[in-house]
Order: structure tokens, then C-alpha cells, then sequence
């Protein structure tokens, strides 16, 4: 096997955000970006001489061409074997799933997740580490470093290989296995979860589910553990077929990107009763029941409350852990079961060192994603299987079983506000002048709402006393409502802000009012704070979650 080592020079910004690298893909089709990227992340390994990297990605544009010349730069860089998923393709979950059953040395996702695909769209690459999870703050960074200072990579001279059929194949020394994506994570799905019942609900004739693949990754997934081994009638899943461009929609499971979903399940005459979606790389998930969008901070707290009725968690949770921005419900819930609730930063890098440590089971974030020990990823389907694992043993639908947990905790009133693809100048400045004012705010007085501590989150882990700082504005009122504000580090054109609302109402009969009104007084102090109108030039918000 020959090794040849081809002349490169840095490119500018290959610096990971929240997970991954993500870019357009005219970006990341120029000669070397990719490669360059690659190297950088192999020089920043040791010792995967003749080990094994899992490689997969959610198979959006450009997927195929990427996972070719990864193949090759990881037979240039010595593994002794690459497990691919068939075609190339891998969700995040179940590469997760891959890396830990097989004890791999790590491995390569490919995927911008809920960015939008397609020859315009985005792409995205990201490390994950033996344990399965992505890769933490400090050796993203050092791939980064290792990006500004690059001068060649190292490849061999292979065509491109057949990776549609299972089976093995070599590029020179390195054995490449292309194995089913779906059948390992499908094996430790079933090991959580009670399949049995969960099937005599899916076959009860006043239960209908519909499941919304939105043309991603999860439809393999989502046809054979639902239809096929639950038994779900033909036509649960829709948009099955993932399509490198998503069929030129947002692959992301909110109520704006899924409205149809949503819309199906308000309307009677479609006798559904439960419907859930994922998003690109079948991470995140979303739970709707009949006129009612679940709001992701909601499924956490339920999820852990809920525990004891799951095969797989029945033996109690060790703790909980949630990002910053994610509501406190869950934190109402650990109280009650007296376990710990740890708050870390945005992005599910920072659970890894928790779910190892064995601190915390079940994690999540506001941004639809949920997950547990059982990998290192926030895993779509997994919640999706949890909620009808609960309404298979409680029989009661999804709403009445977040309004019975709003009765027994209270309520914490929740919304985000994303504002896309602003300015990052005007971005920048308004984080700035937050940041700069926030000792005035402390104490202060804003529209009669009195504002009890202001600061910008920073965050030690406990278990290897990594800080990472600047991971948002929190602004907390003295009745314990608050409002953040962080930037996203997951977009690829300009800056987008991100404002998280919360306010928590015990009184059951408020629990009704609907969320925008009861949020009203804290949006009005979002603003005023914040200028958002005065720096941006935008009215509201395009997405509201
Ligand atoms: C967003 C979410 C964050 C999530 C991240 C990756 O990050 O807010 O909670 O972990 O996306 O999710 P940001 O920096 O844009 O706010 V996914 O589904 O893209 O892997
Ligand atoms: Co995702």
C-alpha cells in the first residue's frame, strides 16, 4: 500500500461549533477542505495504529463523495478497519450505538443534522471518541490549532469502492467493513424497552401513530423497528425515504419544519393519536399528541418521571442533566427522587463525561433532543420508543399525561425564540452590550419585573474540571423566571440568536393559558434588555419553538 502525502495550506475558520464542523457544501467541495479537516483530526489522534474508526453520515449531498476519501486518508493513516454503514450511512445515534458494541477507537460522523441539504445546502463533519460521544472542548480544539497550521495530507492511490452490499472489502491493509446501519441499534433498542407491549398498543384499533421521517436519515430506521419489528401498520412512517436534499425542506422536528405533522394531529378527522418526528441525522425527536406539541423540556421531565415503568430504567436513574437554556421541570422531578440534576452547557459533548462517570442516566436538551446512558448522542427513535412504552402501560394519551405532570410539579412555561441568519456584526454587539451591562442588571428594575442575578454561564465538569465559559446570558427574576440568550454554533451564514423563555406556574388553573401570552411580560423584557428590534431591524422572531 502506497502512501502518498499531497501539499496542502490551511484554510481560514475550520474551527468546530456545538457539534462539528458545518459548512455550505460549495465550502467544504473545494480541493483539500475536506481532506485538510480530516488530516487534522488524525493528527490529533494517537495510537489508532490497526484499530477500528466507525464511519457514517446522515446521507445528505456530498455524503458519498466524503465517505470515499475518508476511506482512504484512514487507510493512509493506519487503522486496521473502518466499519461503514451500507451506502455510506450511519444516523448519529446508531453510530454512537456502532462505536461502543464493537469497542472502536472512535469515529466520523457526517452530518449537518436539522440544516437544511442538497447541492446548496450544508454539511457538516464531526469526531466522535471510544465512548461512543462527540469529542470534548479540548480536543476539538486542538483539532483546530492542528487546521491553521496544516501543509499536507496523506491518502493512497484506491478507486472508489461498492458500498451497497455487506461485506468486507480492502482499500490496500485496511479491511473495510460495510455492515446493516439499522441492526445493531435496533438490537439495543429492543434491550430497553418492552417491544411486546408497546406492539399490542401500536395494534389496538383506537391507537394510530404516525411517525415523520421528513426524508432523512431515520425512515430505514424508523420502517424496520416500527413497522417491522413492532408491527406498526404500513404507512406509519411517512417520508421514509431519505433524500440527499431532504425533498428541500428543513429536516428539523419543530412545530414550523413539521406543521404538517402538527396540523394532522389537531385535525379529528385524521383519527391519529400520537405522532412523532426526528430530524436529519435522527437525533432529535419531537411527541405530539392530538392538538398538542409536547415542548422537548416537558418530554425530559416526564421521561425521568416516568423511569420506573421502562424495563430499562426501572432500576432507578443515577441522575439527571439538562443544557442551561432547557427549562427547570426536570429539575423539579430529580428534587422529587432525590437525585442529583446537573446543568451544563449547550451541545451533547458536555453529558459524555457524566453519562461515564455513571452521575447521570437520562440527559437533554431544549432543542429536542433526549437521550440516556445506553449511547453518547441524543437519540430520536429512543424517545420516541420511551413515550410509547409509557402510553403502552399508563393507556392514557400524551397530553393528559403532561397535563396529570403539570398538576403534580407545576408548570414551567417554556419557548425559544430564533431569530436566523441576522447580521454577525448587530449579533455581535448586542451579546457585547449584554455582557457589558450585565452588573447594572443585577438588582435592577425592568417593567416593574425585578431582576434577581444577571451573568454569563460558565461551567466546570465535575468529573474532569474542564471550564468552558461565554455559554450564554442568563437573566433570572426574582419569582425564578429567566431569560437567556446565546448565539447558535451550529448555523453557516451569519449569526443566529437564540432566546429561551421560562416561567414557572404552579397554580393548575393557569396551566391553560396558552404559552406566547403566559411568556408576554418576559418577551417585553427580552426586548428591552436586549434592543433586538433596535440592532437587528427584525420585528420578531422566525421560528418559535
Ligand atoms: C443546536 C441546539 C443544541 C444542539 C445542537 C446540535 O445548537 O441548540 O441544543 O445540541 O444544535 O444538535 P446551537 O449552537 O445552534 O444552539 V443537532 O441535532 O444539530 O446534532
Ligand atoms: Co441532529
Amino acid at each position: 500500500m502506497k502512501v502518498i502525502s499531497v501539499p496542502s495550506t490551511p484554510f481560514p475558520g475550520q474551527k468546530p461549533g456545538t457539534s462539528g464542523l458545518r459548512k455550505k457544501v460549495t465550502v467544504f467541495r473545494q480541493a483539500r477542505y475536506l481532506e485538510n479537516f480530516v488530516q487534522a483530526i488524525f493528527d490529533t489522534l494517537s495510537g489508532q495504529q490497526g484499530k477500528t474508526l466507525v464511519l457514517g453520515g446522515d446521507g445528505r449531498y456530498y455524503n458519498d463523495v466524503a465517505i470515499q476519501t475518508i476511506l482512504r486518508m484512514a487507510a493512509a493513516a493506519g487503522f486496521g478497519r473502518v466499519l461503514v454503514g451500507r451506502d455510506g450511512i450511519l444516523s448519529t445515534p446508531a453510530a454512537s450505538a456502532v462505536i461502543r458494541k464493537w469497542q472502536a477507537f472512535g469515529g466520523i460522523i457526517l452530518s449537518a443534522s436539522h440544516n437544511p441539504g442538497g447541492e446548496d445546502g450544508d454539511f457538516g463533519i464531526k469526531y466522535n471518541l471510544a465512548n461512543g460521544g462527540p469529542a470534548n472542548e479540548g480536543f476539538t480544539e486542538a483539532v483546530y490549532q492542528r487546521t491553521r497550521e496544516i501543509r499536507a495530507y496523506r491518502t493512497v492511490e484506491a478507486p472508489d469502492i461498492d458500498l451497497g452490499r455487506i461485506g468486507e472489502l480492502r482499500i490496500g491493509d485496511l479491511v473495510v467493513s460495510v455492515i446493516d446501519p439499522v441492526a445493531d441499534y435496533a438490537e439495543l433498542l429492543e434491550s430497553l424497552f418492552d417491544f411486546e407491549r408497546i406492539a399490542g398498543l401500536l395494534a389496538r384499533p383506537d391507537f394510530r401513530m404516525r411517525f415523520d421521517a421528513m426524508h432523512a436519515v431515520n425512515g430505514p430506521y424508523a420502517h424496520e423497528i416500527l413497522e417491522r419489528r413492532l408491527g406498526a401498520p404500513a404507512g406509519t412512517v411517512v417520508n421514509g425515504t431519505p433524500l440527499p436534499d431532504f425533498g428541500g425542506g428543513h429536516p428539523d422536528p419543530n412545530p414550523v419544519y413539521a406543521a404538517e405533522l402538527v396540523a394532522a394531529l389537531a385535525d379529528s378527522r385524521s383519527g391519529l393519536s400520537f405522532g412523532a418526528a426526528s430530524d436529519g441525522d435522527g437525533d432529535r425527536n419531537m411527541i405530539v399528541g392530538r392538538a398538542f406539541v409536547v415542548s422537548p423540556s416537558d418530554s425530559l421531565a416526564v421521561i425521568a418521571a416516568n423511569h420506573a415503568l421502562i424495563p430499562g430504567y426501572a432500576g432507578g436513574l443515577a441522575g439527571v442533566a439538562r443544557s442551561m437554556p432547557t427549562s427547570c421541570a426536570v429539575d423539579r422531578v430529580a428534587r422529587e427522587l432525590g437525585i442529583p440534576c446537573y446543568e451544563t452547557p449547550t451541545g451533547w459533548k458536555y453529558f459524555g463525561s457524566l453519562l461515564d462517570a455513571g452521575k447521570a442516566t437520562i440527559c437533554g436538551e431544549e432543542s429536542s433532543g433526549t437521550g440516556s446512558s445506553h449511547v453518547r448522542e441524543k437519540d430520536g427513535l429512543w424517545a420516541v420508543l420511551y413515550w410509547l412504552n409509557i402510553l403502552a402501560v399508563r393507556d392514557t394519551p400524551a397530553d393528559v399525561i403532561v397535563r396529570q405532570h403539570w398538576q403534580h410539579f407545576g408548570r414551567n412555561v417554556y419557548s425559544r425564540h430564533d431569530y436566523e441568519g441576522i447580521e454577525t456584526g448587530p449579533a455581535d454587539r448586542l451579546m457585547d452590550g449584554l455582557r457589558s451591562r450585565l452588573p447594572q442588571l443585577a438588582g435592577s428594575l425592568v417593567k416593574d419585573m425585578r431582576i434577581a442575578t444577571a451573568d454569563d454561564f460558565a461551567y466546570t465538569d465535575p468529573v474532569d474540571g474542564s471550564r468552558s465559559e461565554r455559554q450564554g446570558i442568563r437573566i433570572l427574576l426574582d419569582d425564578g423566571s429567566r431569560v437567556v440568550f446565546r448565539l447558535s454554533g451550529t448555523g453557516t451564514e451569519g449569526a443566529t440568536l437564540r432566546v429561551y423563555l421560562e416561567r414557572f406556574v404552579a397554580d393548575p388553573g393557569c396551566h391553560e393559558v396558552p404559552t406566547q401570552e403566559a411568556l408576554a411580560p418576559l418577551i417585553g423584557l427580552a426586548e428591552n434588555v436586549a434592543q433586538i428590534a433596535a440592532l437587528t431591524g427584525r420585528k420578531g422572531p422566525d421560528v418559535i419553538s
